[in-house]
């Protein structure tokens, strides 16, 4: 029995030290050395490479390295009767929250203009817009989207969220399903924070920009598959937006000739929003190894039907 790990980047000894300090009896292997494929019984993957699934008959559980677990479904070699998890992690939802917070303030107090005018020697004070008039509109109000719109509350701004099952959250209004067209209408920053699923492809589109209010803002820190690239093109050129903050893209790298690199109201950061930390979650994952060696439930379970 052992625990496999497979990674796009093959970058593996932090997840190696940090399981084995979680939990020494687990023997933890890669595609690189693991001796019998049949060993494997729990694999712990990010991105792997299309077929991977295929090499280990006796996969009972695979777990997402990081929250989403788009890239699982992904692979049609991803067994159908295997338990998926994901992992969640206070680390995660509060590096998300400082990352939107501080882009939602160089928003807002334009420090991007302010980058631009001072490679110009330029001096020039523009006008700004405080938090308490600014509402922030958080698009997916799961576990991360509820953490970020409550430090963004905190700071001053008005925060509304949007899930396809209603959420409390103190002080928040939170809309759902057939709502979707009045919480876009209130939404002055737009925060896509939604898994991604055969639903929400393509759902930052013409027609969602056209539904937010003029000179609307777009963050995207969830999947590049959520975005129409073209038709974001279209809406800053048309200043229908007034710009767009992007960690996340279809390709990653983004290619160097995207037409994004061009676009002076685009802010590009390189999927670096929360970034899945193996000290921090290995804890969670070696004690789903021993639930799965006791036939108990395990955390963080994944409702494939939702993909999420
Ligand atoms: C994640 C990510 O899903 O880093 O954890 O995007």
């Amino acid at each position: 029995m052992a625990l496999l790990l497979i990674r796009n980047n093959k970058d593996y000894q932090p997840w190696i030290d940090a399981l084995h300090k979680a939990d020494p009896s687990i023997e933890v292997v890669t595609p690189e050395t693991i001796k019998d494929p049949a060993d494997a019984t729990m694999a712990i993957t990010w991105k792997a490479p299309k077929g991977s699934y295929a090499k280990y008959p006796n996969l009972k559980v695979i777990g997402s390295m990081g929250a989403g677990v788009d890239h699982l479904f992904e692979d049609e070699s991803l067994p159908k009767d295997v338990i998926l998890t994901r992992v969640v992690d206070d680390k995660l939802a509060s590096d998300m929250q400082e990352f939107v917070a501080a882009l939602c303030l160089n928003h807002i107090r334009n420090l991007k203009t302010y980058a631009r005018l001072q490679k110009e020697n330029t001096w020039k004070p523009t006008d700004y817009k405080r938090a308490k008039d600014v509402t922030v509109g958080i698009l997916g109000f799961g576990t991360l989207g509820q953490a970020v719109g409550t430090m963004l509350k905190a700071i001053g701004f008005n925060v509304i969220g949007w899930s396809s099952s209603a959420k409390s959250v103190d002080g928040i209004n939170s809309y759902t399903e057939d709502e979707l067209d009045t919480f876009l209408s209130k939404s002055e920053i737009l925060v896509c924070l939604l898994p991604l699923t055969e639903n929400t492809k393509g759902i930052l589109n013409k027609d969602l920009f056209n539904k937010l209010p003029q000179g609307a803002y777009l963050i995207n820190v969830a999947r590049g598959g959520h975005l129409v690239d073209d038709d974001l093109i279209e809406a800053l050129n048309s200043e229908h937006l007034s710009g767009a903050a992007l960690d996340v893209f279809h390709n990653e790298p983004l290619p160097k000739e995207h037409p994004f690199w061009q676009q002076e109201n685009i802010i590009i950061t390189p999927h670096i929003a929360s970034m899945s930390n193996a000290a921090s979650v290995s804890g969670q994952v070696a004690e789903n190894y021993q639930r799965m060696q006791n036939g108990e439930k395990l955390l963080n379970q994944v409702q494939a039907i939702k993909g999420y």
